[in-house]
């Protein structure tokens, strides 16, 4: 069997990881070493140039090495007819999981307010809102959504809700689904977590009006994708107070600009997309297993819906 790297990212670690877990398999990687492309039968792929996967006449599957597909959906030479499997990860849904928790609970137990207080030499305690009632929403109730969702109320967290695009029965987690819930979702919620895929459906979908729905003083966690956002609606919002606070890991433009107006801001956090990173030894044990199944004649649960976009 033989599989092709393509990514910027340094194939030394995929190689060994492909080793442990497909010990037969033909690593090669694009732009090192040479290759027929007929000979190819899988694709480990992140932010692929344009083409290079369309060449690939004997293709069974591509394998996206992140959970966002958008980069990898752009090429309009990607081969439709066969699995392109988006990653689901235990390690990279712990990575979130730690991602969110930190942030919530650093909004929820006011530590902008005494960080603030430090730099003035301020000893002042302030009573603190109780877990059970601080009330999440987390637009995007997808793998990561409902992971971060049972981490957070393990703590405590009782008042969660997951927004997505078709109704979820899940034990604790009121359900809003599509644009008709939106509204009330978004009322009900003081932290606000989005870990939405990049699609036309999703970009700016975070905007002035979703701004006004929430109370005054939420906070905003983004990790999904920039694009979500409308920065000039939440700088607008950050600066009239509406919204309190704000942790971004992703953005429109990465990396974020130098002169952008969140660097400067001592209510945003800004982090450089790191809120999970894949790792090469957890991605491979998955995909190994993956093509394990393919190979036997099974199919994919987390294959990529083309005309969804995620
Ligand atoms: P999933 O596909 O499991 O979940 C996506 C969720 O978004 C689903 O609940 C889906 O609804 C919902 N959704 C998609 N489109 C819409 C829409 N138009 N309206 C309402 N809901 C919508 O993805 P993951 O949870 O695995 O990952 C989510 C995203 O997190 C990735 O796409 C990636 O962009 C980002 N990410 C960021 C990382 C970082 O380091 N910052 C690391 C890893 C991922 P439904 O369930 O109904 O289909
Ligand atoms: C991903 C990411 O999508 O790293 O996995 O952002």
């Amino acid at each position: 069997m033989n599989l092709l790297f393509v990514s910027p990212d340094d194939p030394v670690p995929w190689r060994a990881a492909v080793q442990r877990h497909l010990g037969d398999a033909d690593f090669r990687v694009w732009g090192q070493d040479d290759y027929d492309p007929a000979d190819i039968h899988y694709a480990l792929a992140w932010k692929p140039l344009p083409g290079i996967l369309g060449d690939l006449c004997n293709l069974k599957a591509i394998f996206n090495l992140g959970a966002g597909v958008e980069a990898l959906l752009r090429d309009k030479t990607l081969p439709r007819h066969i699995p392109i499997v988006r990653l689901v990860d235990p390690r990279l849904t712990s990575g979130m999981v730690e991602y969110i928790v930190h942030w919530v609970l650093h909004f929820h137990r006011d530590m902008p307010v005494y960080a603030r207080q430090q730099a003035a030499c301020k000893w002042t305690a302030h009573t603190n809102v109780e877990s059970k009632t601080r009330r999440i929403g987390i637009l995007g109730f997808g793998e990561l959504g409902k992971a971060t969702a049972r981490a957070l109320m393990a703590l405590g967290f009782e008042s969660m809700a997951g927004w997505s695009r078709t109704r979820k029965d899940h034990p604790g987690v009121e359900s809003f689904a599509g644009r008709a819930d939106l509204k009330s979702f978004l009322e009900r919620t003081d932290i606000l977590v989005c870990l939405l895929p990049e699609t036309d459906a999703t970009r700016a979908i975070v905007n002035a009006q979703t701004f006004a729905h929430l109370p005054r003083g939420a906070f905003v966690i983004n990790a999904g994708r920039g694009s979500a956002v409308d920065d000039e609606a939440l700088l607008a919002a950050l600066n009239a107070g509406h919204i309190q606070g704000a942790a971004l890991d992703v953005f429109n433009a990465e990396p974020l600009p130098a002169d952008h107006p969140y660097w400067g801001l001592e209510n945003v956090f800004v982090t450089p997309h790191i809120a999970s990173i894949t790792t090469p030894e957890s991605a491979m044990s998955v995909i190994a297993r993956d093509i394990r199944t393919l190979e036997d004649g099974g199919v994919l649960e987390n294959s990529v819906s083309l005309h969804q976009g995620y």
